[in-house]
């Protein structure tokens, strides 16, 4: 039937695998992580949340409601929203220029429980390669792709935290996730990285795909409530507001073989209006935290 070839051309179950061995294997992301895990030199290196291990997610308090709202405000301040990402017209927030305000951020969001978690789950330490504030109006339509299910392409060595920066009670959005066994049921039907507007933001259509019923899950949103999650491999998707806007701080994360206030000093934050998305090779990382031999080496063994 034609309907069934047109369904079948869209799934592909051996992309899921090329994507990520593009990022780990030819560019050389993988070997940068454990490069990262033998440098790691805390004194009191934290364990993996068993949480984040097992569903591939966990929801955390970031900063207070209070804390949240100044840092919105610091960036309103004096700014009007633009987009935030080369190419695209689907990303729009406050464009973080300054490395003081990137810092204030960051620091913010990464409050000593979200810092353990993430250690921990690198098993090394971080950086932040890049960080958005986002507002989000509300609207019937997805706006964008990420309001459609999907994992996003990278290597699955990264992190995201969404800190929800106003109440979610005041406009209706969030994020939805599928666990760990349940997005590996999806990613097995070769929906994964197609074309963004094949994407479903249908949840049956999701279980059609997975062939099986399944069940998302919803963290809290309050103002200055966070989430944790391996982008790459949990399945996800973008709630619409739909009474206000919704305003997050997303900060994209790779493991790093400094603490990641180092990193930030150093220049490895990639702003998304003038950089891709992803570095050529893992090594640039390291050439832009200024150990060209150990980028040398990263390069080599490619
Ligand atoms: O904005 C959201 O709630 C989710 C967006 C998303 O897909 C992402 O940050 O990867
Ligand atoms: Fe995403």
């Amino acid at each position: 039937m034609k309907w069934r070839k047109y369904f079948e051309r869209r799934l592909d179950r051996g992309r899921a695998a090329r994507v990520y061995h593009e990022f780990e294997c030819t560019r050389g992301y993988a070997a940068y992580h454990a490069f990262c895990q033998q440098a790691w030199a805390r004194e009191r290196p934290p364990t993996p949340d068993r949480g984040l291990v097992h569903d591939g997610y966990m929801a955390l308090d970031a900063m207070s409601p209070a804390a949240a709202a100044g840092l919105l405000e610091r960036c309103r301040r004096g700014a009007t929203p633009e987009y935030l990402k080369k190419d695209t017209r689907n990303l729009r927030g406050f464009r973080v220029r300054d490395e003081e305000l990137a810092e204030a951020l960051a620091a913010a969001a990464l409050s000593p429980a979200v810092d353990a978690a993430i250690a921990g789950w690198f098993g090394a330490e971080y950086l932040v390669h890049w960080l958005t504030v986002s507002e989000t109006p509300p609207g019937s339509a997805p706006a964008s792709v990420s309001f459609r299910w999907h994992c996003d392409r990278g290597p699955r060595q990264h992190l995201k935290l969404i800190v929800y920066l106003n109440d979610g009670s005041e406009h209706g959005g969030g994020t939805a996730f599928l666990a760990r066994a349940d997005s590996l049921a999806v990613a097995a039907s070769g929906y994964l990285f197609g074309r963004a507007k094949r994407r479903t933001y249908a949840v049956d259509g999701l279980a059609e795909y997975a062939g099986r019923p399944v069940t998302p899950w919803q963290p809290p949103t309050g103002a200055g409530a966070a989430v944790l999650f391996e982008p790459s491999t949990i399945v996800h998707v973008g709630i619409m507001p739909t009474r206000a806007p919704r305003y997050a701080l997303t900060l994209c994360l790779l493991p790093s073989p400094l603490p990641w206030r180092e990193a930030l000093a150093r220049g490895t934050r990639s702003d998304l209006m003038d950089e891709d998305l992803w570095h050529g090779h893992a090594a640039e990382l390291l050439e832009r935290l200024a150990m060209p031999e150990d980028a040398a080496r990263l390069r080599g063994a490619a």
